[in-house]
């Protein structure tokens, strides 16, 4: 009913509820929403892009890509991901950043990259993280897909231990879940100009490199970016979000899907931590959802704003 339906996103949502939602935005909204079957998750789970298009145009759109989910126990990012699809549904032509936007590029949204490991929160295990692959020599399971893409894989900050958190994999995009995303953006590099993957918890804005303590070629201007939209977030916000490039601001990690995106040509790539900062973790309550995914639209919209201009 409406009354409920008003709340929607400020819940979780089960996996299923999120491929019937998936299903009905597209349904709904023919002129504003496609949807790409980009590959399937290791258990076999589809996985699907929206992509998000304002008014027709005849030539070729930039894009921006968003990516949700990567690690299954940190369920805001897949709630933002389906709050920044509504945003941009009932707010084009009404708010004025997402209509710019929109009017020069599209969106492509990945509301859900790792199925599997979500479903398995849900089921069996609330702090999991990683995808569900089974290894032959081993009883342990899954693979970080943000170590598993080709950028200084395997190297300090990963493990190559298929036990731990932060398990490589057996090869760069060994995993289905990995090389879906890494096979669409290789086919769409000319067009998408900014990458955002979103993850939580921590409150930051960060570039490459995770993968090293190198500098990124255009750093001033990704840092400057990072740092007016953790302006805005804190303006309208009131939250204190860090930024600065992934290796220095939190930790010295490979293999992940900004630093690959980067290096693929892609000029502007983010990970967002979105809240809190430790309080309630992974396990932000509901109540919290609104404000978390606010502040994550504010920091896409700035950047995404200034990515047009270039
Ligand atoms: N943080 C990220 C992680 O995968 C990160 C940090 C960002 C790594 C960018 C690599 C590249 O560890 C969380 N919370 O998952
Ligand atoms: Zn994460």
């Amino acid at each position: 009913d409406p009354k409920s339906m008003g709340k929607f996103y400020e819940r979780y949502h089960p996996l299923e509820e999120i491929y019937f939602w998936i299903n009905k935005t597209t349904v709904d909204h023919p002129n504003m929403v496609k949807v790409f079957l980009i590959g399937s998750s290791v258990e076999k789970r589809p996985l699907y892009v929206l992509k998000l298009s304002g008014r027709a145009s005849s030539t070729p759109k930039n894009a921006i890509w968003v990516d949700c989910g990567i690690h299954a126990r940190e369920w805001i990012s897949p709630a933002f991901c389906m709050w920044l699809v509504d945003h941009c549904i009932t707010q084009y032509e009404a708010n004025r950043d997402i209509t710019e936007i929109l009017n020069s590029m599209d969106i492509y949204v990945l509301p859900m990259m790792n199925p599997d490991g979500y479903e398995y929160t849900w089921t069996a295990q609330r702090m999991w993280r990683k995808n569900r692959a089974k290894h032959p020599d081993s009883d342990c399971v899954g693979v970080d897909l943000n170590r598993n893409f080709d950028a200084n894989w395997c190297t300090s900050g990963a493990s190559s231990r298929s036990c731990d958190q932060t398990y490589c994999g057996q090869f760069p995009e060994s995993e289905p879940e990995a090389q879906a995303v890494a096979n669409f953006l290789r086919s769409n590099k000319n067009t998408v100009k900014a990458y955002f993957s979103i993850h939580s918890y921590s409150q930051m804005l960060l570039f490459p490199y995770s993968c090293s303590y190198e500098q990124a070629r255009n750093h001033d201007e990704l840092n400057e970016m990072a740092q007016d939209a953790a302006k805005d977030i804190q303006r309208y916000y009131g939250n204190q979000y860090k930024f600065g490039p992934g290796s220095q601001t939190i930790y010295l990690a490979p293999g992940g899907s900004d630093d690959w995106a980067y290096n693929l040509g892609i000029d502007y790539s983010f990970t967002f931590e979105l809240q809190d900062r430790g309080k309630y973790g992974f396990l932000l309550p509901p109540s919290h959802i609104a404000k978390a995914c606010k502040e994550g639209l504010q920091a896409l919209k700035s950047i995404s704003l200034k990515v047009i201009q270039r």
